[in-house]
């Protein structure tokens, strides 16, 4: 059975202790390989090497970084094929998906910030007064980048390419469901020839590994996407400490579909929305709000296409969804059904999972589903869920659709279906949400900043991923 190895100093170890975690397939149910279980120890030997690391990276040219970054970027397309089967396979997801976006997206990331580095501008003031003032964009150093399971690879590259490319040396801590593609990808930075110490990636529990990565006093900075309450835990632990930190966090993403949008359009984006990558995107819509002239034919029309999509084998193209990430998360996402129901909900959509080959009868699969008659106060219209299950409510007025999209304690993203312009303007200022997509889904420009308002997040504002949030700025103001 493969052994994931931590990578620090550039060369792959072992953990100090010794001791591996299980690393379980959700396709299959199955131990498939084994994680270090980080500790303390395995932390601050990571960070030394960023510290040794960030001497002579920091001392590099963007052009020098931007090279490395160029050359780790083509070693992530030469090895799709491989990256995409592993991190379908830890992850759940359908491979078509890990092919199609996952993994390009992880080399676009390295490239986008590679050339970005390279047209990077600091701003410079002159009077007519004998003085001149000019802002230096400085590396902090060693940063902690915490990342979740759900787009692994994906998510830990938006981090890692702006943090090296900016000067400072990175302490990768993937989520412990998902830790492949991460080991894999710490190989290519070894054929690379990236210098030792640039990226450190250590394996292991988050109130372990990540715990001792968050207080060790080396690390100036902590960029962190995943759970809200982690993402509050972690905030006022280094709160204390002054350090940077960034936090994507959870969403509950309203839907708004208006009578006069696209109808067609909206119903097929809708779709994606609810049910790409099994739900599991921060992003994913899943509370659908729909104007009250075209609910019932929308809901039935919802169900009918979430009902044809084929759930199973990731490895076979024809399916939409694959696995859930783990037996737990599985159990947590069910449980919301349950609620609903409890709570005066209607499931309308299929739900046995059919057909699946006896090897993946221990996976954990589940049907896209669509819940209907739910107070937009009751918990499952609240909580996050974070898989595949969408509510479904009508609504007759713009007022009362931002009051039910504005309720819940989150506000990372919404989605906004009209084709009325002025409507598109008043509502969109209206959302609490660090995102209003208008008659799209998903579109993103790695130039604008991503991020939450409320419980979903700070550090939007300097862009949470970013050059300019891996960067301390300093004024020199002077006198000739
Ligand atoms: O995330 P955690 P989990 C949401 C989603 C999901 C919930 C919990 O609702 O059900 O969060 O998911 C590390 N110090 N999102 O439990 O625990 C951990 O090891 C330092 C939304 O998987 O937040 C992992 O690497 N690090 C989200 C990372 O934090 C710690 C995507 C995320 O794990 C730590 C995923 C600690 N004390 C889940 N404790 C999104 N916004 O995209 C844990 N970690």
């Amino acid at each position: 059975m493969e052994k994931i190895k931590n990578l620090i100093g550039g060369e792959l170890v072992e953990p100090s202790s010794g001791h591996y975690l299980d690393n379980f397939a959700p396709s299959t149910g199955e131990v498939y390989s084994q994680l270090p279980d980080s500790q303390s120890e395995d932390i601050d030997r990571a960070v030394d090497s960023a510290k040794t690391g960030f001497k002579t990276w920091s001392s590099f040219s963007p052009q020098q970084r931007a090279d490395f970054l160029f050359k780790l970027a083509d070693l992530v397309d030469k090895n799709l094929e491989p990256l995409a089967e592993a991190e379908s396979f830890d992850q759940g997801k359908p491979l078509w998906l890990a092919k199609e976006v996952d993994i390009p997206r992880a080399s676009h990331n390295l490239r986008f910030f590679a050339n970005m580095i390279l047209t990077q501008r600091s701003v410079a003031f002159t009077d007519n007064q004998n003085k001149l003032e000019y802002v230096n964009h400085i590396p902090y150093g060693p940063c902690a980048l915490i990342s979740p399971w759900n787009l692994p690879l994906y998510l830990l590259t938006w981090k890692i390419a702006p943090c090296i490319a900016a000067g400072n040396t990175a302490i990768c801590k993937p989520s412990e469901l998902t830790p492949m593609t991460a080991f894999l990808f710490g190989k290519l930075t070894i054929e690379a020839g990236l210098p030792a110490g640039v990226i450190n990636i250590v394996h292991g529990l988050g109130g372990q590994a990540g715990q001792a990565l968050i207080e060790h006093p080396d690390v100036p900075v902590i960029s962190f996407t995943g759970g809200t309450q982690t993402g509050s835990h972690i905030a006022k632990t280094v709160a204390g400490d002054f350090k940077k930190t960034s936090f994507e966090l959870g969403g509950k993403n309203p839907n708004i579909i208006f009578a006069d949008c696209d109808y067609d359009k909206a119903l097929e984006t809708t779709l994606r929305s609810s049910f790409l990558n099994q739900g599991e995107i921060c992003l994913c819509g899943s509370r659908i709000f729909v104007e009250k002239t075209i609910y019932d034919r929308f809901l039935s029309d919802l169900v009918k296409k979430a009902d044809a999509l084929n759930v199973g084998d990731p490895k076979d193209n024809s399916n939409f969804l694959g696995a859930l990430v783990s037996k737990d998360h599985l159990e947590k996402v069910q449980g919301y059904v349950t609620l609903a129901e409890q709570e005066g909900g209607r499931v309308h959509t299929k739900r046995k999972v059919e057909n699946l080959p006896s090897q993946l009868k221990n996976g954990y699969f589940m049907r896209p589903t669509v819940i209907s008659s739910l107070d937009y106060t009751c918990r499952v219209q609240q909580e996050e869920i974070f898989g595949p299950v969408v509510t479904i409510t009508p609504f007759e007025s713009e007022e009362e659709v931002l009051k039910m999209a504005n309720s819940v304690k989150y506000g990372l993203a919404s989605s906004l279906w009209t084709n009325d312009h002025s409507r598109i303007h008043r509502v969109s200022k209206q959302l609490q949400a660090g995102t209003v997509w208008v008659n799209t889904w998903m579109y993103r420009n790695l130039r604008v900043p991503l991020g939450g308002m409320k419980h979903s997040g700070v550090g939007r504002e300097g862009g949470e991923y970013s050059l300019d949030f891996f960067t301390e700025t300093q004024n020199v103001s002077l006198s000739y």
